[in-house]
């Protein structure tokens, strides 16, 4: 299978999230990606190539003009003002305020974010822009016939809706790629997200509409983030409703319990007909992951791929999550050769 990297992602490397009470280093750090490169080379996957650069336009079908002025814009606004730690938010429009736009650095910075888990860096634009093109370069093999493709993406993307970063992402990898076949002519696309966090950005994007159908399995948001979005009942509205779907599970579920909300997830997705699979790769399910509850063991990643290619799709995989760094590489490359061994 064929790997898109780019080493742009080691611009981006937050320092600090608030986790427990403490200002703890950031889970999401660059050496994950490095991990699934060099998982991606031991065990000879496939080529690795570079992105190509498709432009802002394959970022604007998903992301608004503002968020995207603002996102390429802010660091340069925080060093003005003689900072050069990371730009974090610390207070959001929630109810009671107004969703009005302030013009100062902060106020703004609150009004494009939903949690205080995405900080701006020197590098964190490029990095994110080079995050999309990886994707982007993938779906294009995909469509030119591939029958699965590995985006390498860092930063991740999956909690990052149309103008809003949060929970580590900026730029939705998997929501732009998805739009991206659409928009080369394909009527159907399904997102199957195996984040263990719910795909929170990816399906407000697609709620309203029907040609994408978002599928996600993730600890259960009562007790788990995002909290606010990810619950069952949420089934999409409008042209999109019947084309969402939740498999909230409860902490401590292993792979009995998750491989059979892969069992209804895939059936939704095969009497929906897609014509191409985008699969939100997060392999923070796994059990050592230091942020997450649910109890998968390295060989659970083969059976996952197996699965996914039973679907007998064209398959386009975009890394989202994992912070068990050291079987970060081993856990998401056992899902693509697993999707490779079955036919
Ligand atoms: N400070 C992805 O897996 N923080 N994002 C949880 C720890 C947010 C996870 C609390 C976790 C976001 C792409
Ligand atoms: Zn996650």
């Amino acid at each position: 299978m064929l790997t898109i990297y780019s080493d742009d992602h080691h611009l981006h490397h937050g320092r600090s999230e608030l986790m427990h009470g403490q200002l703890m280093p950031c889970f999401e750090m660059p050496s994950r990606a490095d991990h699934v490169l060099q998982r991606v080379k031991d065990r000879e996957l496939g080529q690795v190539r570079a992105p190509h650069d498709f432009g802002l336009a394959p970022l604007q079908r998903i992301h608004s003009a503002d968020y995207l002025d603002f996102l390429k814009g802010a660091w340069q606004r925080w060093t003005t003002f003689g900072r050069d730690g990371d730009l974090l938010p610390s207070a959001w429009p929630a109810r009671t305020l107004r969703r009005v736009m302030p013009t100062c650095l902060h106020g703004q910075l609150g009004y494009y974010s939903f949690d205080g888990g995405a900080p701006i860096t020197a590098g964190t634009w490029q990095a994110a822009y080079s995050a999309a093109q990886v994707a982007l370069t993938a779906q294009q093999a995909v469509q030119q016939g591939a029958r699965g493709a590995f985006a390498l993406c860092r930063p991740p993307g999956h909690h990052a809706a149309s103008d809003l970063m949060g929970g580590y992402c900026y730029f939705n990898n998997a929501a732009i790629a998805a739009q991206a076949f659409i928009d080369q002519g394909h009527k159907k696309i399904a997102i199957l997200d195996v984040d263990y966090h719910h795909g929170n950005g990816t399906q407000s994007i697609f709620y309203n509409r029907s040609d994408v159908l978002f599928a996600s399995i993730h600890g259960h948001p009562e007790a788990e983030y995002p909290y606010f979005l990810g619950y069952a009942e949420e089934l999409g509205d409008g042209a999109g409703a019947g084309y969402n779907f939740n498999y909230p599970l409860p902490a401590g579920s292993g792979w009995d319990t998750w491989s059979a909300a892969l069992e209804q997830a895939c059936e939704e997705i095969e009497r929906y007909g897609a014509d191409i699979v985008v699969v939100s790769l997060g392999v923070d399910t796994f059990k050592d992951d230091p942020i997450s509850h649910f109890k998968l063991d390295s060989p659970d990643y083969l059976a996952m791929g197996e699965r996914i290619a039973k679907l007998g799709k064209p398959t386009l995989f975009v890394m989202e999550g994992g912070y068990a760094v050291k079987e970060i590489g081993i856990n998401a490359v056992n899902v693509l050769e697993g999707f490779e061994s079955a036919q």
